[in-house]
Order: C-alpha cells, then structure tokens, then sequence
C-alpha cells in the first residue's frame, strides 16, 4: 500500500540529541541509542472512520521521535499499518450498506490526506493487514508447530502461556487484563479457552465475512495481534527500537503482540522499549469512533483551519498526558501561531541559537513538545518586545520549528 508524500526536513545546524523516552514496559526512562538506522513500528487506524484529533496526537508524539532521531543524522526506518480488515470495519461497513473493502479505501485516502496536511512523516512502508496475510498463514503453522496454539470450533487462539515473558509489556494483574480484554477485542466469556486472554490467531471463516486460504489453517482471517507482529517482523525482526501507539493499546494489543513474537523466534524482548500516547477526549470521555465523540481533522480542514495551527494545538500537550480537545485549545494554537509566523517574518531578530539547542534538549527530555513551544514563545516575545540585530535568526527559527516540530511557519 502507498503511504504519502513526505515534506521536506531542513538541516539544522549544530548536533541533535539521542532521545531519552519513557518504556511502559519497564515502567521508566530509557536513553535510546539507536544504530545509524532507527527502526520504529507504529501501530495505524482501522479504517472504518476519519482520522480524528486522538489518532493524530499519538501520530504527532511518534513523528516527533522520528524528527529527533534524524537530527542525529541517523535515519529512520518507519513502518505502520492500516487494519483494513477487523471485526469494527465490518460492522461499520454492514451498519452502512457499504462494501467493507470500499469504506477502508475511502478512509485511508482521507488519513493520508490528513497526515499529509499534517505534515507527518510517512512510513518507510506502509502495510495493510490484507496484504500482509501471506506473511502471517506461516506464523500462526509456526506456532502451531511450536505447540503455542490450540483450537476451538476451528479458530486458532494462541496460549499466553506458551510466552514465559508474557505480562512484562503491561504489567497487569489478571483481573486487569480479563477485564480489558472484554473491553478490546477479545473474547475472556468463551467456552474452552486455556486462558481467558488468549487471543485468536485465525479466525475460521464465518458466513458473509471476508475469508482468505489460509494453507493448513484452513480459510479464514487474520487475528488483530498477530497483523503487527507479521508486519514488524517481516522488516525489523527481533529488538528494533521502539513498538509505539496510543495507551489503549497496551493491553491486550502490544502485550500480546509482544509474546507472539516472543514465542515465535524464542528471543526477548521484541523492542527496546514501548512508547504510549495518552488519550485525547472530547466532552469528557475518550475521543473513539465507537462513542462518536469525535473532531475530525478533515472537519477542521475543510472549516478553513490551518493544519499548522491543528498542530501546535497538539504540540502544546505532553504526549503522555491525557487531555480534553475544546475550542479554547484551538483557538489558543491559532493565536501561537500567528504570533510565531510575525516573529519569523521579520528582516532580524534576536540571536537564535540557544532556542535551536533549548528545543533539541526539550524533545530529547522525553519529548517535551511543550517545554519547546514555552522556549519558542519565548524568542517570539523578545522579537516583538525588543528585536535584534541578528539577520540569521528567524530563518534559523522557521527551519528549526519546522525540522524539530513539523510546523511551517
Ligand atoms: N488498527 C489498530 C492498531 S493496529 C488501531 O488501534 N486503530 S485505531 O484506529 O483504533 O487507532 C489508531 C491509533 O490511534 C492507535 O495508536 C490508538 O491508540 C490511537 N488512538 C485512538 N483513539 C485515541 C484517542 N482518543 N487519543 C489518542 N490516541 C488515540
Ligand atoms: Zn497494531
């Protein structure tokens, strides 16, 4: 599948600074120090709606780490995923008389479309759980083999058991993970299974849903865990840098996701650490298509709102914070916005070198973005209020605010 045109990255003078990120697994900060290729997974939309402010807040927290890593001069091998296949594509799709395969086309036009505006970094590659279903059927016979699975009525669970690392993503109780297993995707209540947690591999097919041949496994299609995995592996193997997604999918998806590959190659761990956005809400509850609680970034687009200022809405908030999007929150980037494109439209300024190293320190401190907007802010206040003679400078802070935090000015 085709990912989106990438915006260019301005070089910036002096040295980038290796990122410092906080690990869910092991529940601390952790420098990251990558070889000269960094190699990312981060986990896509299910492509039964627009793209809404939550799903680009976490893509905002995972393109940044993508910008600090490459004022390192390293490069970056980024790779997502498009979940176009899913239980909630298919009951959307049924719901609205649509052809499902039609409704996740449309929507990861519009999440390119988005993304693009967004000035996002695209992914290296770009994988749709179909098209990675070739690459999967050998990973479930794998497991299979490796006496990692077991059946009922057909569809293929996978036991948690079988992975002696399992827990160590999330570090939940049971109760926990029962609980939001029910809640995302699983099936704790069905009768037979080892573990109420285990998840399917392969579903068997069922009447009126989409199935594919799946060799041994017979037709049918692919569990959600396992799409990433497939995908992951294919291109990084084992202990690639970072696993990343919103906080939502720590448990189950990259808990399990995690085993799979653990039982799978018998090597630990399957990243060097797993980075989580919090969850963005609307109206007090978490923004998610199934609410319907949503601001779409298409929606504001089209209301003539500057994707920039969409994304400084975003910056000024710790990815790791969960926060409430509302008007004010939008307004109050506008109006940053502005202030920064009239600090950078003048002929000089005050000297803007400590503001490049004061934003570089801001991402690599666990992605700060908003201690590098307070430092932008402030070089922005010192133009208006005083100026300077430096003619270098607001060029030096167009190109840092665009290479450091993907903002045009
Ligand atoms: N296709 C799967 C991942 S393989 C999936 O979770 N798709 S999604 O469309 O539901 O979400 C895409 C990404 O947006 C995920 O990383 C998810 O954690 C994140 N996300 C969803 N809702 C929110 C929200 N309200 N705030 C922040 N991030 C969100
Ligand atoms: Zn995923």
């Amino acid at each position: 599948m085709h990912a989106w045109p990438a915006s260019e990255v301005p070089a910036l003078p002096g040295q980038g600074r290796d990122l410092r990120i906080h690990d869910t697994a092991t529940g601390g900060r952790i420098t990251l120090d990558p070889g000269p290729v960094a190699r990312i997974y981060v986990c896509g939309i299910t492509p039964y709606d627009a793209t809404h402010i939550g799903h680009a807040a976490t893509y905002n927290a995972f393109d940044l780490v993508q910008r600090v890593w490459l004022d390192t001069k390293r490069q970056v091998h980024y790779v997502q995923n498009v979940t176009d296949v899913d239980d909630p594509l298919l009951e959307r799709a049924d719901r609205d008389g649509l052809d499902w395969s039609a409704l996740a086309e449309r929507e990861t036009a519009l999440f390119r479309e988005d993304m693009t505006a967004l000035r996002m970094l695209p992914p290296r590659q770009y994988i749709g759980a179909v098209e990675a279903i070739p690459g999967i059927v050998p990973l479930v016979e794998r497991l299979r083999e490796l006496g990692a699975t077991y059946e009922i009525d057909g569809d293929i669970y996978f036991s948690v058991e079988s992975d002696r690392h399992f827990g160590q993503v999330s570090n939940l109780d049971a109760a926990s993970m029962r609980l939001l297993s029910a809640e995302r995707g699983g099936d704790p209540d069905r009768p037979g299974k080892k573990d109420p947690v285990d998840p399917m591999l392969w579903m068997a097919a069922r009447e009126g849903e989409p199935s594919w041949d799946g060799g041994s496994l017979g037709r049918g299609r692919p569990g959600w865990h396992i799409e990433c995995v497939a995908i992951a592996l294919d291109h990084f193997g084992m202990g690639f840098d970072v696993q990343g997604g919103g906080s939502d999918l720590i448990f189950p998806h990259h808990e399990m996701g995690a085993s799979h590959a653990q039982a799978l190659t018998g090597e630990f761990p399957m990243a060097k650490a797993y980075v989580h956005a919090g969850m963005v809400a609307l109206h007090g509850e978490k923004m998610s298509k199934s609410k319907g609680n949503l601001v779409f970034v298409s929606a504001l687009r089209r209301d003539g709102v500057d994707p920039a200022a969409i994304r400084l809405a975003l910056l000024a908030h710790h990815y790791r914070a969960d926060w409430e999007w509302t008007d004010q929150v939008l307004r109050d980037a506008v109006t940053r916005l502005e202030h920064w494109r009239a600090a950078v439209s003048r002929p000089d300024g005050p000297s803007a070198d400590a503001l490049v190293e004061e934003i570089r320190e801001a991402l690599a401190n666990d992605l700060d973005a908003p201690a590098a907007l307070d430092a932008v802010d402030r070089w922005t206040l010192l133009q208006k209020e005083r100026g300077g003679t430096d003619t270098g400078a607001p060029g030096v802070v167009s190109r840092a605010v665009d290479a450091l935090l993907g903002v045009a000015l």
